[in-house]
């Protein structure tokens, strides 16, 4: 599990929104773009546009002018080749969130920085025995990551093959849910403190109505690709089957009441329809603590069973083994958070980021423990590029073995220990780790690595 709400806190703000927005629009699914042949080959151009947000016209800094920009669509083995033109005032660049690929040449390297007016192509290359699942891009560029993912620019990449070795899911229906805020004044994107006054989408949609049959089972694919914000979902009447978490599919199928999605984190879940009815897909308001932000839930969309009902399909209990890192550790690490009274900078280890000095190096085989550390009043949550972790500990606390994330939230004053293999040979060279509530990591809170042969 992720680390747990407090239940008190979610209950009074379910409470609070049980009177949701009136229904809106139907459900619509981003656009897609697929690879053909082994490649993706697409153009992303970053420049304003004014674009719908919640059906309203909103000037903001996007990719190809729209706010969601295409769902990317790989298999395992191919190339992807975007190239980025950008039109923006500041320096951008792309990240591939949760890929597993190279972090060093024209790849998933987020030093290369594009300037104003200028463009760069992408290749990164999705190993053949990449885990399928969802991710996504958005611009990594320090100092500007934070306003330019406000703005939209963010999308979702999925690798295809979740469901392919289990046949009874294999003609489920699947549905992305993009998960964005948009703090909004005269027309445009502006800059309030987090959470203050955002309106929550999905898919640019305020509060869609999805439609499914009585008993019917989707997947569905929700990604937190928000900047600053946590999600805390329900469905009302039902129960979330947990199927991969950050991309990662579990061990096996964990049934949720809800789920939390600190920023970046992306949850695959099946859903099995009840009887006819609406129910609201709510997630709950929010404390990130003392020195941190307050904000309010809402209702993200509202499920609408209805028609013919269908016979609830039987869901497998466990899925495919995967392997417990406890027995492989080679070394351990700590990593602390912390920031200044002001809040205005933020630390890893004391230091802010400098992409010229190489924070800690690691030898690839390695599988190592870092005990990461909150020292300051407001939550964090941990992200390292190229890899995903195993969390085995949350104050102390040890987490039932079911899989791997790339996301995990760091309570206030807290501490959690994942263990990080750095064993693909495909990440060798220098990345990032950092905060992704991206205000902190402009901030600073950001450090180097290197992963060397
Ligand atoms: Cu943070």
């Amino acid at each position: 599990m992720r680390a747990a709400v407090p239940l008190a806190l979610f209950l009074a703000a379910v409470e609070a929104h049980h009177a949701g927005p009136a229904r809106g629009e139907a459900f619509r699914d981003p656009a897609v773009v697929a690879s053909r042949d082994g490649v993706l080959a697409l153009t992303l151009t970053a420049a304003r546009a004014t674009v719908n947000v919640g059906s309203r016209p909103v000037l903001a800094a996007v990719y190809n002018g729209s706010y969601v920009p295409p769902t990317l669509r790989v298999h395992r083995g191919d190339v992807v080749r975007v190239r980025l033109v950008n039109a923006l005032e500041d320096e951008t660049n792309l990240h591939a969130h949760g890929l597993s690929v190279s972090p060093v040449g024209s790849s998933d390297d987020v030093f290369l920085h594009v300037p104003p007016g200028g463009a760069q192509g992408y290749e990164i290359r999705i190993p053949s025995s990449h885990a399928p699942g969802l991710y996504w891009y958005h611009p990594h560029p320090h100092g500007h990551s934070d306003d330019q993912v406000r703005n939209g620019m963010s999308g979702a990449l999925i690798v295809e093959g979740l469901l392919d070795p289990f046949p009874e899911l294999r003609d489920v229906t699947e549905h992305v849910f993009l998960l964005k805020d948009a703090q909004i004044g005269g027309g445009h994107i502006v800059h309030r403190a987090i959470g203050d006054d955002a309106i929550r989408t999905v898919n640019g949609m305020l509060n869609p109505t999805i439609t499914l049959r009585p008993g019917e089972t989707e997947l569905w694919r929700i990604g937190n690709i928000g900047a600053d914000l946590y999600y805390v979902l329900t469905l009302d009447g039902h129960r979330f089957y947990e199927v991969a978490r950050d991309g990662y599919r579990l061990a096996r199928l964990v049934p949720q009441q809800q789920l939390f999605l600190p920023p970046g984190a992306r949850e695959e879940v099946l859903v099995q329809a009840a009887g006819p009815g609406s129910y609201a897909l709510r997630t709950a308001g929010f404390n990130t603590g003392p020195q941190g932000n307050q904000y309010a839930g809402a209702v993200l969309a509202t499920m609408r069973v209805a028609g013919a009902a269908i016979t609830p399909m039987a869901l497998p209990k466990q899925l495919l083994p995967v392997a417990d890192l406890r027995g492989a550790v080679t070394g351990r690490r700590t990593v602390v958070f912390s920031e200044t009274a002001d809040g205005d900078t933020l630390f890893i280890d004391g230091r802010t980021f400098d992409p010229t000095r190489t924070d800690t190096r690691v030898k690839l085989g390695a599988v190592e423990e870092w005990t990461i550390r909150n020292e300051s009043d407001e939550l964090h949550d941990f992200h390292i590029h190229q890899t995903h972790f195993q969390v085995t500990e949350v104050n102390g606390v040890p987490q039932p073995f079911v899989g791997y994330q790339d996301i995990v939230n760091v309570p206030v004053r807290g501490a959690v220990k994942v263990i990080i293999p750095f064993t693909d040979p495909v990440i060798v060279g220098r990345f990032v780790y950092h905060c992704h509530l991206l205000a902190h990591e402009d901030k600073g809170m950001m450090a180097t690595i290197e992963v060397t042969p």
